[in-house]
Formats: C-alpha cells, sequence, structure tokens
C-alpha cells in the first residue's frame, strides 16, 4: 500500500509557520488568548488551531514529550536511546558553572544562573535532524546565542566558538567507556554562532531541560545534524583557529566539520535523503539545511558544500 503525502512546504513557508506558532505560543503564555486565535484565523495554511497545539505545519506534528525526552543522544550516559533517560537523572546541574575563555573581552567563570538570566527564554518550534535518519520537531525554550556572544564581547581575532561538555565519569557512566574521546566537544565558526536560529537551550515543552537533553544548557543549530549541539555545556571558547571537535576527530570521513544537514551528501555508510520521524512509520525527505536554506544558506556562499560536508 502506498501512501501519498503531500509534497513538502518551501521552506520559506514553514519559518513563517514556526514564527507563527512562537508568537502565538508567546502571546498564549501572556493570556492573551482573543488576540491569538484572531491572529490564527488570520493566518493562511492553519488546517486545525486545536488549544494544545500539537499541529504545526501541514503533518509536520509536535514529537510527543515521550520520545523528545526518551530517545536521546547523549553518550556520557550510554550509547541506547533510552540510556540518557535512564541514567542521566542523577546529574546535579545545580550549582553550574561556565567557564567563558579564549579571544573574548570579558573571560570569567560564569554561574549558570548569571549567564543565563539576561536573557529572557522565548520558544522556538525546530526540526531537529539527527546524522543517524531520524528527527523530531522539538519545542524548545531558548534565547539565542548571538545575544550572549554579543554581550561577551569576542576580539577581532575570534573566528569559531568552542564548546565542551561536563567530564565527571562520576556522574556520567558513559565517560567511563572509551567510546569517545571525553570531554565532548563541538564548536560552530562565529558567523553561525551568531545566526539568529542559534539557540541556547535551557528547557524544552515550556518545562526546564530535562538532564538527557543536555541541561541545564545546550546548544541548537536547527540546520545541521544534532551533534553539533553540545549538551552540559560547561565552557565556552572563542579560538582563532577551527577547533578540533570529537565526532570530526573520531571519523572525519563521516563527519564533518559543518555537519549541514544536506540530502545530496550521503553518510559513508548510509543515504542522506530521507529521514524517519520519530513516532512514525513511513520516511520522508530530508530538506536541504534542514529547511532553513532561506535563512542560513548565504552563510556558505562560495563553499563546495561536498567539500566542507
Ligand atoms: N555532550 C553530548 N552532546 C551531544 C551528544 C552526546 O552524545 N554528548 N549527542 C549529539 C547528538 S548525535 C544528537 S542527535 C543530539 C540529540 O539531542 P536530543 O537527545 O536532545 O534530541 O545531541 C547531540 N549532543
Ligand atoms: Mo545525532
Amino acid at each position: 500500500m502506498l501512501i501519498r503525502r503531500p509534497p513538502e512546504p518551501p521552506a520559506r513557508e514553514i519559518t513563517d509557520e514556526q514564527l507563527f506558532w512562537n508568537r502565538r505560543r508567546f502571546l498564549g503564555a501572556l493570556g492573551q488568548g482573543v488576540g491569538t486565535l484572531a491572529l490564527a484565523a488570520a493566518t493562511p495554511g492553519i488546517a486545525a488551531c486545536a488549544t494544545d497545539e500539537k499541529l504545526v505545519q501541514g503533518d509536520d506534528k509536535l514529537t510527543p514529550w515521550e520520545d523528545v525526552t526518551g530517545y536521546n543522544n547523549f553518550y556520557e550516559f550510554g550509547t541506547g536511546k533510552g540510556d540518557p533517560k535512564a541514567n542521566a537523572g542523577s546529574l546535579r546541574t545545580r550549582p553550574w558553572t561556565v567557564a567563558v575563555e579564549g579571544e573574548v573581552a570579558k573571560p570569567a567563570t560564569y554561574a549558570i544562573d548569571d549567564l543565563v538570566r539576561p536573557f529572557p527564554a522565548v520558544e522556538r518550534i525546530y526540526r531537529h535532524r539527527c546524522v543517524e535518519g531520524w528527527s523530531m520537531v522539538v519545542p524548545w525554550m531558548g534565547f539565542p546565542l548571538g545575544d550572549l556572544v554579543r554581550r561577551l564581547e569576542p576580539t577581532s581575532k575570534a573566528k569559531f566558538v568552542e564548546f565542551t561538555t561536563l567530564h565527571d565519569p562520576v556522574q556520567m557512566p558513559g565517560q567511563r567507556s572509551g567510546v569517545l574521546d571525553w570531554p565532548y566537544v563541538e564548536a560552530l565558526r562565529l558567523d553561525e554562532a551568531m545566526h539568529p536560529l542559534t539557540l541556547v537551550v535551557t528547557g524544552v515543552y515550556g518545562r526546564p531541560l530535562p538532564n538527557q537533553n543536555g541541561a541545564p544548557l545546550r546548544i541548537v543549530i536547527p540546520w545541521k545534524y544534532g551533534f553539533k549541539g553540545g549538551k552540559s555545556i560547561v565552557r565556552i571558547r572563542f579560538t582563532e583557529r577551527q577547533p578540533a571537535t570529537t565526532w570530526n576527530v573520531a571519523a572525519p570521513d563521516e563527519y564533518g566539520f559543518y555537519a549541514n544537514v544536506n540530502p545530496e551528501v550521503d553518510h559513508p555508510r548510509w543515504s542522506q535523503a530521507r529521514e524517519r520521524r520519530v513516532g512514525e512509520l513511513f520516511r520522508r525527505k530530508t530538506l536541504p539545511f534542514n529547511g532553513y536554506a532561506a535563512e542560513v544558506a548565504s552563510l556558505y556562499a562560495g563553499m563546495d558544500l561536498r567539500v566542507h560536508y
């Protein structure tokens, strides 16, 4: 039996929809229900407007809480998809400090609450695509990383930002194995970090971030494969040179530094043309830049994305 799906809408529409939903949820949080309903009625393409807001765009529904918080990659707590939920509960996320280092005017070790306090959390519904071929639609809570970076004042030499995850084998049982080089390190080019879509995430589904999703703070870059978004970050370092990142060092031919979602560049061991939305049966087409091409493709103008995969 073949079930036909409507074609994926263009990226532009999806992000407009997302902005719409963001606004609606934001207004809803302020108790302006009447205004938000009027907004919904005036917005074309919204088939339903259920108060539980499960419908995001066409058949792009929010992935249920149980899957967002129960089907995870967080190797510090084990390599199975259920291991992070099973093992991360005891991670102590307060007190927590983040060291800011390198090419920056305001290096310091910040208590997490001081670091995030200036930035009110907003909700952003993003597609989330793992390099393994599964995806979700997640209502993250957080704030643009660029707002934090601007406040930290990188020097004119800073070209990259590196993010390091906590290294504590007592609390993180997966670090007692050598499955990866610990600590987990990821990095972005400074302009990628400053892009308004890139988030510091502190919550999901309107609640504080569960440990298995990277509490107390993690990075989300919606147009890149999930591994670029490091979890439970304790250090942010600004550098002149491209940092060595964990997956890129572990298997450079499989995991490039850029890792932009690209249906045309296969992983050496599998195609990246399609993906399975967690909780669904049939696979769907993967979109260039995960559907955010209109917003981010210009960051890579002139680069060969088959070389810089
Ligand atoms: N520290 C750390 N960060 C990590 C990982 C990890 O193993 N350790 N896995 C990455 C991968 S491969 C993915 S797909 C996402 C998964 O995020 P989620 O579990 O919140 O969906 O986290 C990324 N961040
Ligand atoms: Mo991933």
